[in-house]
């Protein structure tokens, strides 16, 4: 224990120990947090079991599971070289020269990160990737890369699934050490929801490399080119990857009342990109807006006029968008980003295992093998169904996008966010409203986070009942939305063409905008000073990364502090458990330690006492144990 250590100490041992001796060897005195694995998961379980998981809304008790089937692969061979190793061999430069000559459509598969945060509100959680992710690695080397990391997932990842986002891409990292892994990053605003301090954003860059990022994707959600040097410098500096510039596709090139986003607005823009020196360009299509013939003409000129290779990316919400990938690889597009069958279409991405069916046979066939992808397809079809209840409800395709411009990642989201406001049956109307905000914004670029203040806007109107003319009327008097009042404010920077000026005056009555870069208002971080008063205020969550988490999301951060205090670190729990909890006799086996398997089997629950406190009885390893729960009903 630590009384030994200390009185054992030669300092402390020979009597000179003076008060500075406590300053000089903290090290004895950080006395170790008792690591009773299993009875955290105990009280977790416990905790569901009565009172369920406060993020499952509802729960459908005839839903039926079929166990996810990991498709069949060589635990004991080495993994084949894949992208990473040729990112390795030539370096960024190189990389992009050799993508550049590629004859052959290259694949993202966003599974692991886009796919679920457009169906699934982001909540799959790490445990399921990690079941294939060794076996996807070793069975489809070829696959250009994995999108893994990055936008909302970060987010998610410590607010619901109560994980650590970095445990997350180390662990990906580890069971993919050969395809290159992807990570969105919205600029200046990291993988939040607002602007950070430039030093805040080069570490968390630096970082995420080292722990395993390989392609940045790299955007601004107004297409503002100067929240993205940063980045593109911080990538180029500080790591081996490979910076990829988007510019954010919106409106629609082939609409002849567009003039704001033309063709000539997308070209300035990547020719722009291009000065700043990115290795990849992608076209980063967030509500899946770029129609077939437009893709076609997009591309086309891109490659006129930019000598990168180009990534697509879009969403299915119209459910053309396969036909929008035809025409972009009919036209040159290098590389487009797909999700595996089960897990795409509607507000995910194209179909992977059927793109990849009609590359066959022509002269950008890929080698990639399709009745592979179809089983990992299979395992992900009974994956989502554990996820049940963050499913969007969406049914089919619509053609509605092509007015409101939801965000494939924020339609997902948005249904739950109007439900939980008690306005489910105004969802059409805000809808509507988000129509009708973009345009009173000027029509601006609608992609985290500007797409959440048009989110936020549209709520706001929707809930007071509130009409455009009623807005520029009543402004004065109304409260807007905090982040509606920042974006007129500068917050995110400037949107193309400057803000609406009477509406901008509207909402920030007396307070007065700025037009630079929000990060320039921003104190640079003082790492050493801070990186101390963390580790004095957070105990044993002292890492770099903790601070950085802690840094980006500061209440997020502190909340999932709290619940791992609470009930330690609940990964390795199945899913079924984790958001639904067990059910009497029935037993699961969770991974507490490399290679330490508990078995848990839940025997009943009590009646609530006079308190509304009830027992949980399980088994443990065969040993009873018993969990006292305060009832919350
Ligand atoms: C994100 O920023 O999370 C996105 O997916 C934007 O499309
Ligand atoms: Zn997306």
């Amino acid at each position: 224990g630590f009384l030994e250590n200390v009185i054992s100490h030669p300092t402390f041992y020979e009597g000179k120990a003076t008060v500075k001796f406590i300053d000089n060897h903290p090290e004895l005195f950080s006395i170790p947090r008792k690591k009773d694995r299993g009875t955290n998961t105990l009280k977790y379980l416990a905790e569901v079991v009565v009172n369920g998981n406060p993020d499952v809304k509802f729960k459908d008790p005839n839903k039926k599971f079929r166990n996810p089937k990991v498709p069949v692969f060589d635990k004991y061979s080495g993994y084949p070289k894949g992208t990473k190793d040729l990112l390795t061999e030539l370096g960024p430069n190189g990389f992009s020269e050799w993508l550049k000559k590629e004859k052959a459509l290259h694949f993202t598969d966003t599974t692991f990160r886009d796919a679920h945060q457009s169906l699934l509100a982001t909540r799959v959680r790490t445990i399921d990737m990690l079941k294939v992710a060794e076996a996807f690695a070793k069975n489809h080397p070829e696959v250009f890369s994995m999108e893994v990391w990055g936008g909302a997932t970060f987010d998610v990842c410590m607010r619901f699934l109560h994980e650590s986002p970095w445990k997350r891409l180390q662990q990906i990292r580890k069971a993919v050490p050969n395809i290159l892994l992807q990570m969105l990053i919205r600029g200046s605003n990291a993988v939040g929801y607002t602007a950070y301090p430039d030093n805040l954003i080069e570490k968390f860059i630096e970082k995420s490399w080292e722990n395993g990022v390989d392609v940045f994707r790299i955007f601004d959600s107004l297409n503002w080119l100067e929240a993205m040097k940063v980045s593109i410098k911080a990538v180029k500096e500080r790591t081996g990857g490979l910076a990829e510039g988007a510019i954010c596709y919106t409106n629609d090139i082939l609409n002849p009342e567009n003039r704001k986003y033309t063709l000539q607005y997308y070209i300035d823009l990547a020719r722009r990109l291009e000065d700043e020196g990115i290795h990849i360009l992608a076209i980063k299509d967030m509500a899946g807006l770029l129609k077939p013939y437009a893709a076609q003409e997009l591309v086309h000129a891109l490659r006129e006029n930019v000598s990168l290779p180009i990534h697509l990316h879009t969403h299915d919400t119209s459910g053309i968008q396969s036909a929008t990938y035809l025409k972009a690889m009919e036209a040159g597009v290098d590389v487009v980003d797909v999700a595996l069958a089960s897990m795409s279409g509607l507000t995910s991405q194209p179909n992977f295992n059927s793109i990849l069916a009609y590359t066959k046979g022509t002269e950008r066939e890929n080698q990639l093998d399709l009745d592979g992808l179809n089983k990992f397809s299979n395992y992900w079809e009974d994956v989502r169904e554990l996820y049940y209840p963050f499913e969007s409800g969406l049914k089919a395709g619509t053609a509605e996008v092509y007015h409101h411009e939801i965000p494939g990642g924020q339609y997902s989201n948005l249904r739950p966010q109007v439900s939980a406001l008690g306005l489910e049956d105004k969802f059409e109307e805000v809808k509507k409203n988000y129509e009708i905000v973009n345009e009173m914004f000027g029509d601006i670029v609608k992609v985290t986070p500007s797409s959440k203040v048009v989110g936020d806007m549209a709520i706001f109107m929707t809930s007071n009942n509130l009409t455009k003319e009623d807005v520029l009327a009543k402004g004065k008097e109304l409260s807007f939305p905090e982040s509606v009042v920042g974006l007129f404010k500068g917050d995110l920077g400037q949107p193309e063409g400057g803000f609406p000026k009477e509406l901008q005056q509207v909402i920030l009555k007396s307070a007065k905008p700025f037009t630079d870069r929000p990060n320039a208002h921003l104190t640079p971080i003082d790492f050493d000073k801070e990186m101390a008063a963390f580790r004095e205020e957070f105990g044993d969550f002292n890492s770099e990364l903790d601070f950085l988490s802690y840094k980006l999301y500061p209440k997020v951060f502190k909340d999932y502090r709290a619940f791992r205090e609470e009930y330690g670190d609940p990964s390795k729990i199945p899913t079924l458990a984790f958001l639904y909890g067990l059910k009497p006799n029935e037993e699961i086996l969770v991974e507490i330690g490399p290679g330490k398997v508990i078995i848990i089997k839940l025997l009943f629950v009590s009646q609530p006492d006079d308190l509304g406190m009830r027992l949980v009885s399980f088994e443990l390893n065969g040993q009873a144990r018993r969990i006292q729960v305060k009832d919350k009903e």
